[in-house]
């Protein structure tokens, strides 16, 4: 009996960590400039309409994180970026993806735009935890707060 009890318990255990496993990643990037993060205000889906997020997105097949990073900074505000290590916990998105931020420098004088959003912002510390975020990017609040004034 004790053994089928553990055998059933580890079963279980390895279908959590597979599933886990399978998860997309959604790459977040935290861009921070002269102690100050680019948050960036959702134009679409309607249900997800007027609240911040971190831009980001998918990482596609064959790409990886830093590349998503890039390539997500370049195509929603039109600036180029260095990545620079993640930062804070995946946060997990309904059952199939997994959100993971990047820290990421922009370029020297580069101006960002909304290009896909309804508008950009650079918020100071004290600003974090009035956004109305993402769930998930609600999470991230107490990690970024370090890195800002
Ligand atoms: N999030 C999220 N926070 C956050 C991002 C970039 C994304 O919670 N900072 C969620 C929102 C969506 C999913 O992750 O449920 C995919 O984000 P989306 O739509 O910005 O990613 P894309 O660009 O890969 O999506 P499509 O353009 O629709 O393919």
């Amino acid at each position: 009996f004790v053994l089928r009890l553990l055998r059933s318990r580890v079963a279980v255990v390895r279908e959590l960590a597979e599933s886990w496993a399978r998860r997309r990643i959604v790459v977040g990037a935290a861009i921070v400039r002269d102690g100050r993060l680019l948050v960036q205000q959702r134009a679409r889906p309607a249900e997800l309409a007027g609240r911040w997020e971190l831009p980001g997105g998918r990482v596609e097949d064959g790409e990886d994180e830093q590349d998503a990073v890039v390539r997500e900074c370049v195509e929603e505000l039109g600036i180029g970026v260095r990545p620079r290590g993640r930062i804070g916990t995946d946060v997990p998105l309904g059952d199939h993806l997994l959100l993971r931020v990047h820290l990421a420098r922009p370029a020297d004088g580069a101006t960002a735009a909304a290009l896909e959003h309804r508008q950009v912002r650079w918020v100071g510390a004290a600003e974090l935890g009035e956004l109305d975020w993402l769930d998930a990017d609600r999470v991230l609040v107490h990690s970024l707060r370090p890195l800002l004034r």
